[in-house]
This record gives structure tokens, sequence and C-alpha cells, in this order.
């Protein structure tokens, strides 16, 4: 049905005071975290140490495959305006970064290990060595938050495997289409790949060789995943966006102590890190409010059109209109609709 002439006089308008407020892509870096949290049962000052490690017990009874994990979160409510609507954001590029603390302490591996490859039928039989480092989306066990959860709450409950198996608060976890987070803590124990949103990288370092101290590794993704996505777009609804780093790299000391073969990174709490700059960091674009005012000028005209149709051929996510990861008659439509809508 075509709109009446006269209905159109009310509507231009309100749109354009719409989109002047919200409509904005943006595209910033974070330098520090605004939280970063060595998850360990047995870390005795959460929120404050200098170090954070990662590495895993896989297959051990009583912890978790991914035993230290660490938790980093950065505060967006500046740059996003937060409690907009978990559909009024979405997130095109992310790239984490963390630096490591120790000198020669791990092999870099560059490539996903399968769970197999940790012993499930045997002995393990890793084909390259190392584990990689693993970039994940917290989660939280019911009667928890992200807004109750902060950096130096407690670890976790009473644990399902003494000493410590399954009683962390908040876990590595992978998002399904309706928002319910899988705990993938344990994916070797219970025989599935959780395949992270990425592996840190570097190219300072041969996959294969030994890292050497203040080496920066990258996270970098697109979330074409539609659960990861969604809770992404929620994070900056909420006003912070945080990840879980792990690595299944042994403590071959043993948990709690002895010397292990895994990454230490520096928190942003390490003097070192705030004189070098080498706390974790956070490189996002992400686009609040409605694609119709693709430049965000505050009005919506042919500008935007040419605009948004100059990234669809040059593949820019951006133009990526339902964030599925691929270029199609969607992503048009789904322009055109927000593009004509008020
Ligand atoms: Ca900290
Ligand atoms: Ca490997
Ligand atoms: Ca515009
Ligand atoms: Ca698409």
């Amino acid at each position: 049905m075509r709109i009446q002439p006269t209905r159109l006089l009310p509507i231009i308008p309100l749109a354009m005071c719409a989109a002047s407020s919200n409509a904005q892509l943006i595209e910033t870096q974070y330098d520090a975290p605004s939280l970063d949290r060595w998850m360990y049962p047995f870390n005795g000052s959460p929120g404050t140490r200098f170090e954070m490690s990662v590495f895993g017990a896989p297959l051990l009874e009583g912890f978790d495959d991914h035993d230290a994990q660490v938790l980093l979160g950065f505060d967006t409510s500046t740059e996003f305006s937060p409690s907009l609507g978990a559909d009024q954001y979405r997130v095109h590029d992310i790239t984490v970064t963390v630096t490591v603390a120790n000198d020669s302490g791990f092999i870099y591996d560059d490539s996903y290990d399968d769970y197999t490859t940790y012993g499930v039928e045997g002995e393990p039989n890793d084909l390259d060595p190392g584990h990689p480092m693993n970039l994940f989306l917290p989660g939280y066990k019911p009667g928890i938050s992200q807004s109750t959860f902060l950096e130096n709450s407690s670890f976790g409950t009473v644990p399902e495997v003494a000493p410590a198996q399954g009683m962390r608060n908040v876990f590595a976890a992978i998002f399904d289409n309706d928002g319910f987070a899988q705990n993938i803590s344990n994916h070797v124990k219970e025989e599935f790949n959780a395949v992270p949103l990425a592996i840190g990288t570097t190219d300072l370092v041969n996959s294969g060789d030994l890292v050497p101290a203040d080496t920066t590794f990258s996270f970098t993704f697109t979330p074409c995943d539609e659960g990861a996505r969604d809770e992404l777009a929620r994070m900056l609804d909420r006003g912070e966006i945080r990840f879980i780093v792990s690595a299944m790299s042994p403590a071959s000391g043993g948990p709690g102590g002895g010397e292990g073969d895994y990454p230490v990174f520096y928190s942003k709490e390490n003097p070192i890190a705030q004189i070098f700059g080498y706390a974790a960091t956070l490189d996002i674009r992400a686009r609040v409010g409605s694609v119709g005012d693709y430049n965000g000028d505050g009005s919506k005209n042919f500008l935007d059109v040419s605009a948004f149709l100059a990234d669809f051929g040059n593949g820019d996510v951006a133009a990526d209109v339902n964030g599925d990861c691929s270029f199609n008659f969607l992503d048009v439509s789904g322009f055109l609709s927000e593009f004509s809508s008020n």
C-alpha cells in the first residue's frame, strides 16, 4: 500500500531526528582494559595480579580442561551509547591483543587443535607442537551476570568434582542463536570441538618456535556466527565488551605450582605494562543505530545509497547488513528497508 503524501510530512522529520542522535559507524581503540582478571580457582589476589596465565589440564579429574582463563573487559559506554536495545548495534570487526610477559616459556601454535589431539582415545597425538591461544566470549552461571561479576568477584562456588572442576562463575562459552551460553571449559572431557572466535597470532614468531617475552598476540575476527554477533550487540547495549582468553598448554608442574609450558600475560596493573603499553587492547568497528543513515550525517538521502553500494561492491563488512559474512540481496533489501523506514 502506498503512503499518502500528506502522511509523509510528520514522518520524515522524525526519522531525521532519530538518525542524528544515534546512527553512526564507529571505529575506535582501547589501549587498556577496564577489567582484567585471572580466572584460576586458587587465585589469591583476584583482579590485581601483575601477571595472568592461561593453561590447560585436559582430562585431569577435578580440574577444568581450560583450567586457567583470563577475563578481559572494555568499557564502551562513552563511544557507543548504551541501552538503546541490542538490535541497535552491529559489530563488524574486532581485534583484541595480549602481550606475553614470560620469556621462551611456551611454543607458538597458530592453528586450532582438535579435541582428539589431547589424548581422548589414548596418547596425545598433537601433530603441530604447542597449543593455540583461544578467544571466546564469557558466559555466566545462573544467578551471576555481567553486571554483578566484577574484577574482584568470587571465582566460583562448590565444585562439581573436587577440588575445582565446574565451579567457575564466569567461563569460556559459545553462544547459540537463542542466547544460551554453552560452557566449553571441559570440551575435551565432554568430547566436542570448541572452536574459538579467533586464535592468537603474531608475525614476529614462526609457528613451532618458542615465544620471546613482550611478544604481542592479536585475535582478529568478524562475528559471522549469529550467536556471537548477538551477544556482542547485547554487550554494547550493556556498555562493556568482555572476552575470555584461554590456552590448553599444560601446567606441567601440576595445578597450582611448578614450571609450566604456557603463556603468561601482562595485566593492566603491571607497572611495566603501564610504561610500555603491554596491557590488553581492543580495536572495534561497529554501527550504532539505523543502517539507513549509512554515512551517519543525520539524514537519509542519495549519499547513503551511494556509500552503501560502494562498500557493498568492495565487500566491506560494514555493508554486510545482516552480518552473516556474505554479500547478497538480503543485505541490499535490509539496507533499503531501514533506509525507507522511520
Ligand atoms: Ca586486573
Ligand atoms: Ca598443536
Ligand atoms: Ca546520511
Ligand atoms: Ca550478508
